[in-house]
């Protein structure tokens, strides 16, 4: 079976998320959605917030699934028999990080990196810039799932 990750912080997730997972699902028998625990790094929503809206809006992916990961990516990998990282690559400022960090899952074990360009519609699209425009009351429809957008402007109402 060829298995393989897509990770991030997903905090929350964006239809940019969203395009690269159903492209992925479609190369991959199956896909995981890796949540990063990040101790260092408190997000708007919690972990667990976050593999609820992932569950709901990959529902209609009968290959994906969503698991929450802490520690290396590499060994999240393993753990799960994945072989390929699955990752959006958004412009060329994202390659830069994004090949440093191949390179070094590459040396730190056999896990291989897929970089798949970003929807167009969605080139410029991260959590954080929606998170602001919600914030200040912008329209984030075209960017954001239903139901994630639904619970990001409640969120952000009780903030
Ligand atoms: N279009 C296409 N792709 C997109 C878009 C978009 N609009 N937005 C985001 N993406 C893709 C990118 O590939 C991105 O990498 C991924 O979605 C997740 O995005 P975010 O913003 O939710 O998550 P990040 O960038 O904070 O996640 C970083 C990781 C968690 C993937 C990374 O830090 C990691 O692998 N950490 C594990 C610890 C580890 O192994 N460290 C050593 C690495 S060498």
């Amino acid at each position: 079976m060829r298995r393989a990750v897509c990770p991030g912080s997903f905090d929350p997730v964006t239809n940019g998320h969203l395009d690269i997972v159903g492209r992925a699902s479609r190369l991959f028998d199956e896909v995981i959605v890796g949540v990063l625990i990040n101790q260092s790094k408190s997000g708007l929503f919690t972990i667990d917030e976050r593999l609820e809206m992932l569950s709901e809006v990959t529902a209609p992916y009968r290959n994906v699934r969503v698991m929450a990961f802490h520690g290396l990516l590499v060994d999240f990998c393993r753990d799960q028999g994945a072989e390929v990282v699955v990752k959006g690559i958004r412009a060329v400022s994202d390659f830069d990080y994004e090949l440093q960090m191949a390179q070094m899952n590459i040396g730190l074990s056999a896990v291989e990196t897929l970089f798949m360009p970003t929807n167009p519609l969605y080139s410029f699209l991260s959590s954080s810039l929606v998170k602001d425009v919600v914030k200040w009351g912008g329209d984030a429809s075209a960017y954001l799932p239903d139901p994630v957008l639904a619970r990001l402007v409640s969120r952000l109402k009780q903030n």
